[in-house]
């Protein structure tokens, strides 16, 4: 049973890297990108999340990021968030690298998070570049500026920009060093980030998915676990094997 191969294979690795997309967040209540209901509903990425669509209308993007803080800031990190923490704890060699950017990872106790796209909790000048965290009240103006006074922008990645180098090379080290590799709740469209598990299969790791839907990744996959990451995430990275998950539809390479 897949569920059992997956836990199998947790147990006998060394090294562990996940990495989350916003699959992750949707039974907090947050929604996604892609699925129908998804962020993106009546927008294209690009007229968004890209410097040319803020540099267009910057008070229409903050105002964007705004309401995404505020949704956030009503939601609660899940039971797969937490697992993902609480697995941290115990495991000797653990990277957990998110696309996320909603902070979830950490408030649900997650110590060293690879935010690799950024988070919507910083903000950064787009003159003197300097860079602001814990955004917990709304800013004065829309879009605020700096002291600098050059306008403040979200402190994410967009479309078309790079990541953090560090970062990046290390999500890449991680994902080349782990022989697990858990790719949860994300469809995989977005580079580089979708490139870290090929990074993982091409090393012989064992490369487990947990999603709702098919992706690119589940035919390659070792193990694709079809099902929601609050259930999914405790049921693989708990000390127990939970009892009656024998239902879980999955497939085994
Ligand atoms: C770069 C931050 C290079 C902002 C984000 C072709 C054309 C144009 C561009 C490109 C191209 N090919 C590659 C590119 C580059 C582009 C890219 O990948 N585009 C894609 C769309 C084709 N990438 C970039 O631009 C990156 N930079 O490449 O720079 C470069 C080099 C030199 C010089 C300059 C540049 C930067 C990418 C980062 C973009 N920023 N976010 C913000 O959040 O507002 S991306 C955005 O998508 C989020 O971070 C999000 O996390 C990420 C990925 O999406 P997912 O997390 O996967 O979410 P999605 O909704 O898609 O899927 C949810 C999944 O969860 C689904 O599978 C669903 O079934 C599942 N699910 C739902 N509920 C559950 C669940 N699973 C389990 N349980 C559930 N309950
Ligand atoms: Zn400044």
């Amino acid at each position: 049973m897949s569920l059992h191969e997956a836990r199998r294979r947790l147990a006998a690795a060394r090294s562990v890297a996940v990495l989350t997309g916003a699959g992750g967040s949707a039974e907090s209540g947050i929604p996604t990108f892609r699925d129908a209901a998804g962020l993106w509903k009546g927008f294209r990425p690009e007229d968004v999340a890209s410097p040319e669509a803020f540099a267009r209308d910057p008070g229409f993007v903050w105002d964007w990021y705004e309401a995404r803080r505020r949704t956030v800031a009503a939601c609660e990190p899940n039971a797969g968030h937490r697992a993902l923490a609480d697995f941290e704890r115990r495991c000797g060699s653990f990277t957990l690298i998110t696309q996320n950017v909603d902070g979830l990872h950490t408030r649900a106790g997650s110590r060293r998070v690879l935010e690799i796209h950024g988070s919507l909790w910083r903000v950064r000048c787009t003159g003197c570049g300097e860079t602001r965290e814990e955004l917990r009240t709304p800013l004065p103006e829309v879009p605020p500026r700096c002291a600098c006074g050059a306008l403040l922008r979200p402190g994410v990645v967009w479309f078309g920009e790079t990541l953090d180098p560090a970062l990046l090379a290390e999500a890449w080290r991680a994902a080349e060093s782990a022989d697990f590799f858990l790719v949860a709740g994300t469809s995989g469209q977005v580079q580089p980030a979708a490139s870290l598990a090929e990074a993982a299969l091409a090393r012989g790791a064992a490369v487990v998915e947990i999603n709702l839907e098919p992706t690119p990744l589940t035919p390659r996959a070792t193990v694709a676990l079809r099902g929601g990451c609050a259930a999914l995430l405790p049921a693989l990275l708990l000390p127990e094997a939970p009892t009656g998950m024998q239902d879980i539809p999955s497939k085994e390479r």
